[in-house]
C-alpha cells in the first residue's frame, strides 16, 4: 500500500520541522500529526472532508497540513491577510466543515458561521492508520484568473505523489535533504513542494514564516554547514539575496553551502541567473509549474542549467506546444512559438463548483492548456516566452488576475471606469498599475485602501492613476497597449 509519507508508519528521531527554535523529530511529529487528526475526528470530521487551515506563522500550521494529508482529510489554506471579498469567495465556494488554526484568537468571527478550533488540541491518541494514495482530493488552492474570484484548484494526493516522485528523480532530492523556504504555505510552491516534499522523502524543512534576507540566509548557512540543504524560493527573493550579498559577502556565502538553489513561480531573469552564479557560485535549478498542474518542468541535477531556460519537461509526464487551434506545432522548429500543454498524473482533476472553467482548460483527452507561450530548444529545453493572456500578472511570484482588481476598484463609489496592467519591475517581476477614471474626487491613496481591505495585500496596486477616459477601441474595449505604452 502506497502512502503519502511512508515513515509515518515507523518514524524515527530525526529532524522533521523546524521553525525558529522550535524543532520536531519525525516521532514527535508523529504523535502531533495523530493528536490533530483525533482533533478532527472528536469534531465529527471524518476522512474526505474539507478543512480550512489558517495558514499562521507557526510551526502548528505545517502539523495540521501535514497530518490532514495523511489522513485523507482535504485541506483548504487560508491565507490569513485575505481580503473580505476573497476571503468570503472562498469560503463560500469551499464550504469546509470546520476551520483550524494555529492562533484562534486572531481569527476569531472571520469565517463567519463557520468555527475555528486549535490545531493539535486533542488528547494522544494512537498514530495514524496508514492512508493509501487513491487519487481523492487532498487540496483546494485558490488560484487567479483573467476576469472573476480565484478558482479552486482541487489537487489530489496521486497528483502530488506522483509530481514529487518526479522532482526527486530531476534534483536526486532524499531524506538527506533539509529544504530551507520563507514561502508561504497557501500555494503550491511552499505547501505542495516545500513541505509535502520534504516530508515525502523523509527530510526536513525549515521554514523561514516571514521571508527576510537576513532569516532565509541564516537560515540556508545553519543546515548547510550540517548536512544537504536545499532552497526554495521565487526570484524575487532572490533579487533581494543578491541585492545584499553585493554588499556583505556573508549572505552570498551562507548560499554557496547549499546543495542546489531552487527557483521558481515566475521567471528569473537571465541577468540575475548569471549574477546569483557570481554571488554564490550556484547555477540556480529552474522549474516551472502551475497549480493546476505543479511542476512540470524542471533543469536537472546533473543537467545543463541554462540561463533563460525552465529545463526540459519532467520524466514521466507529456508536454507539447500547441497553435490556437490546439494542435501540436511542428516539434522540430526551435524558434516556433506555442501554447505548453501538459498531459499526466499531475494534473488536477478540476476546479471546485466550477465544471465550466475546468472544460475550458482540459480537453476530453487530459491535456491542460496552460496559457503559457514557449519555444522549445533543439535539446528539449523549455523556454517561457510570454502568456496568452496580458490580464494575468505575476507579482513577487503571486498570481494576480487583472479582472478581479478592476471588479474591486469599480467598487469604489468614486470610481467610473478602471483598467489595471503589469508592468516590467526589477523587483518584483511585475508591479500592479491602476487607471481610473473618477465619477466624483478621491484621493489614489483611498482608492488603494479600498482594494486593501476587500483583496490581499500582494493583489493591492502599487499606484493608481486618474485618468479623464481610457483609451478604448471602436469596439469599446479598452487598449491595454495603449496604457502600457503610456508608462514607457
Ligand atoms: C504591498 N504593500 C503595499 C502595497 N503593496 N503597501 C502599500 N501599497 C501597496 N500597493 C506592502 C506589503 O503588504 C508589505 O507589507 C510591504 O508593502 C512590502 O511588500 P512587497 O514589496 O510585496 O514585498 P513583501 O511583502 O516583502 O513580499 C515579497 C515576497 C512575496 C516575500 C517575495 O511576494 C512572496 O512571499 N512571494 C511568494 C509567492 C509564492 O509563493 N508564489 C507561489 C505560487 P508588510 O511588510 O506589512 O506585509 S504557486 C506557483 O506559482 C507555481 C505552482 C510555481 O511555479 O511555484
Ligand atoms: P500559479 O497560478 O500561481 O500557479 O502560477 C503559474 C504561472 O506562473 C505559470 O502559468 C507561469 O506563467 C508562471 N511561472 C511559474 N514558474 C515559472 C518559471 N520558472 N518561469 C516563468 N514563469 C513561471
Amino acid at each position: 500500500m502506497e502512502t503519502l509519507f511512508p515513515w509515518l508508519d515507523a518514524p524515527t528521531d530525526r529532524l522533521a520541522l523546524r521553525v525558529g527554535e522550535r524543532s520536531l523529530s519525525q516521532r514527535e511529529l508523529a504523535v502531533l500529526c495523530a493528536r490533530h487528526v483525533a482533533t478532527l475526528g472528536a469534531r465529527g470530521l471524518a476522512p474526505g472532508e474539507r478543512v480550512g487551515v489558517w495558514t499562521q506563522p507557526a510551526l502548528e500550521t505545517l502539523i495540521a497540513l501535514l497530518a490532514q494529508a495523511a489522513a485523507g482529510y482535504v485541506s483548504v489554506p487560508i491565507d490569513p491577510k485575505l481580503g473580505e471579498r476573497e476571503l468570503g469567495h472562498m469560503l463560500a465556494n469551499a464550504t469546509p466543515r470546520l476551520c483550524v488554526a494555529a492562533d484562534v484568537a486572531s481569527v476569531t468571527g472571520r469565517a463567519g458561521a463557520i468555527e475555528t478550533v486549535d490545531i493539535a488540541s486533542g488528547p494522544d491518541r494512537a498514530p495514524i492508520a496508514p492512508w493509501p494514495i487513491r487519487d481523492e482530493p487532498a487540496l483546494v488552492l485558490y488560484t487567479s484568473g483573467t476576469t472573476g474570484s480565484p478558482k479552486g484548484a482541487v489537487i489530489t494526493d496521486r497528483n502530488i505523489a506522483s509530481d514529487l516522485d518526479m522532482l526527486a528523480r530531476a534534483w536526486a532530492w532524499t531524506g538527506d535533504d533539509t529544504v530551507v523556504h520563507a514561502l508561504p504555505l497557501f500555494h503550491v510552491h511552499g505547501l505542495v513542494l516545500g513541505l509535502y516534499g520534504s516530508m515525502r522523502r523523509g527530510g526536513a524543512l525549515r521554514w523561514v514564516p516571514r521571508f527576510s534576507v537576513e532569516d532565509l540566509a541564516g537560515a540556508v548557512g545553519e543546515h548547510a554547514a550540517t548536512g544537504l540543504t536545499m532552497l526554495f524560493a521565487v526570484p524575487t527573493m532572490y533579487h533581494r539575496l543578491c541585492e545584499e550579498a553585493e554588499r556583505a559577502p556573508a549572505i552570498g556565502n551562507a548560499l554557496r553551502a547549499a546543495r542546489l538553489l531552487v527557483s521558481g513561480s515566475a521567471p528569473l531573469p537571465a541577468r540575475e541567473h548569471q549574477r546569483l552564479e557570481r554571488l554564490t557560485g550556484h547555477r540556480a535549478i529552474e522549474r516551472y509549474g502551475l497549480t493546476e498542474t505543479l511542476i512540470i518542468t524542471s533543469s536537472r541535477h546533473d543537467g545543463e542549467r541554462r540561463p533563460g531556460f525552465v529545463g526540459p519537461p519532467l520524466d514521466g509526464l507529456e508536454l507539447r506546444l500547441v497553435d490556437d487551434a490546439r494542435q501540436p506545432i511542428d516539434p522540430d522548429d526551435a524558434t516556433a512559438i506555442g501554447e505548453v500543454a501538459v498531459r499526466g498524473a499531475n494534473v488536477f482533476s478540476g476546479y471546485l463548483n466550477n465544471d465550466d472553467a475546468t472544460r475550458a482548460v482540459v480537453d476530453a483527452d487530459g491535456w491542460f492548456y496552460t496559457g503559457d507561450l514557449a519555444m522549445r530548444a533543439a535539446d528539449g529545453q523549455i523556454k517561457i516566452v510570454g502568456r496568452r493572456s496580458t490580464d494575468i500578472i505575476k507579482c513577487g511570484g503571486f498570481k494576480v488576475g487583472a479582472g478581479e482588481v478592476e471588479e474591486a476598484l469599480l467598487e469604489h463609489p468614486a470610481v467610473a471606469e478602471a483598467a489595471v496592467i503589469g508592468e516590467p519591475d526589477p523587483d518584483l517581476g511585475e508591479r500592479i498599475i491602476a487607471f481610473v477614471v473618477l465619477r466624483s474626487p478621491v484621493e489614489p491613496a483611498a482608492i488603494e485602501n479600498h482594494v486593501a481591505r476587500l483583496l490581499s495585500p500582494h493583489k493591492r496596486p502599487r499606484e493608481v492613476r486618474v485618468l479623464d477616459a481610457l483609451p478604448r477601441n471602436a469596439m469599446g474595449k479598452v487598449q491595454k497597449s495603449a496604457l502600457r505604452a503610456s508608462r514607457s
